[in-house]
């Protein structure tokens, strides 16, 4: 049997060491060292809590109080000394808010979308929408409702991948390019149209410093009454000089596509050498009646930009390849 005496000695003993041993203005470790040596769950007054278990019944009522104020005293003791040591931190005087922060790194924007961002916002500021649309696409608006039909030539040069999906009449590709966004605009649209669609493409193709298999095109697409092809020049020659500067020199040649008529590629004057950059045309009659326009009444512009070859000349990018390798050395140079 324990003496009660003695019991309620040790009892004033650990209230004096734990005062003692908890400093003003203690940072968070010392505190919680402090909370584990005296009120954690091996700690001291667990410890003196199992003399409770030794004492008589008649002790017990003299000794259980004491008990229970120590332990009330050591948590008020724990809290008080842990909102003090919070103050502190919040008094401006205790540290030196003149220190840097620290840095925090942030993502950015991939460099495609960089320049892809900045071609539509200059055909937006000339009153083009901007839309999206499907990469996956039926060989009817990739192929046939632009006036391609099976047997034309221009198909083995845009070969793509197929899908192939079971329990389907038609035919599913991944887009060889934007240009059949123009019939899925103009078959839900009336004219007037000015449009933009940025997006992905994919072509069958071995890969080399301009050519990639996944690229991007920004389709343009201007439907009214009377257009004509020399507004087709003053867009993208306004384009140019939007992106690349107020002096930028381009040239038009003949092309062919067989949804316009006449086509052109266009090329911009680059460290001396013209580097072509989109395709373009005046849309054709039987695209344009294929969605129901009559092409008596309305006519129309229309172009494919390839925004990895606009930035590529910008930013004096060698390959185009490093575009989707993944290389930080090389993606960071875009960070704003
Ligand atoms: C033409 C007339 C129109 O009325 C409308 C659109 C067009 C463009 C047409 N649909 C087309 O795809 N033409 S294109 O094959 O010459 O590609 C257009 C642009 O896409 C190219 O000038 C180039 O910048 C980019 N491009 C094409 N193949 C690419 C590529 N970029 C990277 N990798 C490839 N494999």
């Amino acid at each position: 049997m324990k003496n009660t005496e003695s019991v309620l000695k040790k009892i004033e003993n650990l209230q004096e060491s734990a005062s003692s041993q908890l400093k003003n203005n203690a940072d968070s470790n010392v505190l919680e060292d402090w909370r584990i040596k005296f009120l954690g769950r091996n700690g001291e007054l667990s410890e003196l809590m199992k003399v409770m278990k030794e004492v008589s019944s008649e002790d017990k009522r003299v000794i259980g109080p004491k008990l229970n104020q120590l332990k009330d005293n050591l948590n008020k003791l724990f809290e008080s000394a842990k909102e003090s040591s919070a103050q502190n931190l919040n008094d401006e005087n205790s540290f030196d808010i003149t220190l840097p922060g620290k840095n925090l790194s942030y993502g950015s924007l991939h460099p495609t979308t960089l320049i892809i961002r900045e071609i539509c916002e200059a055909f937006r500021s000339m009153g083009f929408q901007i839309h999206e649309g499907n990469e996956i696409e039926t060989e009817k608006y990739n192929f046939d409702l632009l006036n391609i039909p099976s047997d034309h030539p221009a198909r083995d040069q845009w070969d793509t991948i197929w899908l192939d999906l079971k329990n389907s009449n038609d035919k599913y590709l991944l887009r060889t390019h934007t240009s059949p966004m123009q019939a899925r605009i103009m078959e839900k649209n009336d004219p007037p149209i000015r449009v933009v669609v940025p997006g992905k493409c994919y072509r069958y193709e071995a890969t080399d410093a301009t050519h990639e298999w996944e690229f991007h095109q920004i389709e343009g697409l201007a439907i009214d009454k009377n257009i004509s092809f020399s507004e087709l020049k003053g867009t993208l020659y306004q384009m140019a000089r939007k992106i690349f500067g107020s002096d930028q020199k381009v040239r038009f040649r003949c092309d062919f596509f067989p949804f316009v008529e006449p086509g052109v590629d266009m090329s911009i004057l680059w460290e001396g050498k013209w580097i072509e950059i989109l395709g373009a045309g005046m849309v054709h009659p039987k695209v344009l009646s294929g969605v129901g326009y009559d092409p008596n009444e309305y006519s129309g512009f229309a172009f494919g930009i390839g925004p990895e070859r606009v930035s590529m000349l910008k930013n004096k990018i060698k390959d185009i390849r490093n575009f989707h390798a993944n290389d930080l050395r090389f993606l960071s140079q875009f960070v704003s």
